[in-house]
């Protein structure tokens, strides 16, 4: 029985709406936030325990996981795409020696279960871009693309030879209106609604037609959640379930935003994230995801806009960004 977890990268775009889900289903006390930065990220009037963590660090790491008694862990502490492909090494160093700490740990105590994200960054130039298939050609061209691919393979073997419940699902790009993302290749999709109400224009990184699969923040969520309680028994993947919401461009971003704000303007200005944008697929199949743990999202691109200009609507009113 799942008793105590601990959320590691807990104050980043996901672990802040994360440890509420959490909390919400756990009680507050029984899981655990922690992140490198001191500050928790997470609303005041919801917090709970917070631990200063650097998931390098295996040491505090263990110390921290035996004086709660965690026995289950959802690791999220990551260095991203865009941040990743300036600091390689960095990248290397917290995607996988974080996790190689998180599992050793876990399998010195047995624990219940863990739970770390991939992305669609594990694919590369190779694989095929349309409905990308579950099982397919795994050769990304970027330092977190290798980490995650890494990542997925070792989620697997602890699984095969230490009979660890370890999961792990490829996110698409995640679309929120809490917490800004932390330095990747879809950050545009959350900055150009930001922008579009503070300042009617933005101006886009990646060309009007880079077609990336991307997912709201409360499907993100439920995929998380939904797959944390699933029946292990019913699993036939573990590590890298392919999760899908939709698809969308720059271009299509903006006409999107313009049935609410009709006067919005896009311009386009590639940087270096432009190249790994077209390293990744277009549109994900997902049906591993749906039939083993029935997989379903709720939100497209326009119900996700009409609710994203709202909550961030309400924000610039009251003066908070
Ligand atoms: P984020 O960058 O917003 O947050 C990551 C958190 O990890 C930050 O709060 C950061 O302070 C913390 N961190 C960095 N180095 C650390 C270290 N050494 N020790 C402890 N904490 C450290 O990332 P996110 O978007 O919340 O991503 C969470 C997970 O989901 C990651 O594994 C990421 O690869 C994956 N993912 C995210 C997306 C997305 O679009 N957000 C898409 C695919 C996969
Ligand atoms: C990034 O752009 O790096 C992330 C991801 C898709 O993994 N959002």
């Amino acid at each position: 029985m799942i008793e105590k977890i601990l959320v590691t990268g807990s104050s980043g775009q996901i672990g802040s709406e994360l440890v509420l889900a959490l909390r919400n289903i756990y009680g507050t006390d029984n899981v655990i936030a922690s992140d490198k930065c001191a500050h928790t990220g997470i609303k005041l009037a919801d917090s709970g325990p917070f631990e200063q963590l650097d998931v390098t660090d295996r040491k505090h790491m263990a110390e921290i996981v035996d004086k709660y008694n965690v026995n289950a862990i959802v690791h999220l502490a990551a260095i991203l795409s865009a941040v990743g492909e300036k600091k390689p090494m960095l990248a290397w160093d917290v995607n996988i020696n974080g996790m190689i700490n998180v599992f050793e740990i876990a399998r010195e105590r047995k624990m219940e279960r863990i739970l770390v994200p991939s992305s669609i960054a594990a694919f590369g130039p190779s694989t095929p871009i349309i409905n990308t298939p579950q099982e397919t050609i795994l050769r990304p061209t970027t330092m977190y693309g290798i980490t995650k691919v890494t990542g997925e393979l070792l989620g697997d073997y602890y699984v095969a030879k230490f009979g660890l419940d370890i999961r792990g699902l490829r996110y698409p790009g995640i679309i929120s209106n809490e917490t800004l993302p932390g330095g990747g290749t879809t950050d545009y999709a959350v900055a150009i609604y930001y922008d579009a109400i503070k300042y009617g224009k933005y101006e886009c990184f990646l060309k009007e037609d880079t077609m990336l699969p991307m997912m709201y923040m409360p499907d993100c969520l439920k995929a998380t959640l939904d797959l944390f309680q699933a029946d292990f028994n019913k699993l036939k993947h573990h590590s890298d379930f392919n999760v899908g919401a939709f698809s969308v461009n720059p271009k299509m971003m903006a006409e999107s935003i313009r049935k609410f704000i009709p006067s919005f303007e896009i311009t386009y200005k590639p940087d270096f994230r432009q190249e790994i944008a077209d390293s990744w697929p277009n549109s994900i199949d997902d049906t591993a995801a749906r039939e083993e743990w029935n997989w379903s999202p709720s939100y497209d691109l326009d119900t996700m806009t009409e609710d994203m200009l709202k909550v961030i609507g309400e924000k610039h009113k009251k003066g908070l960004i």
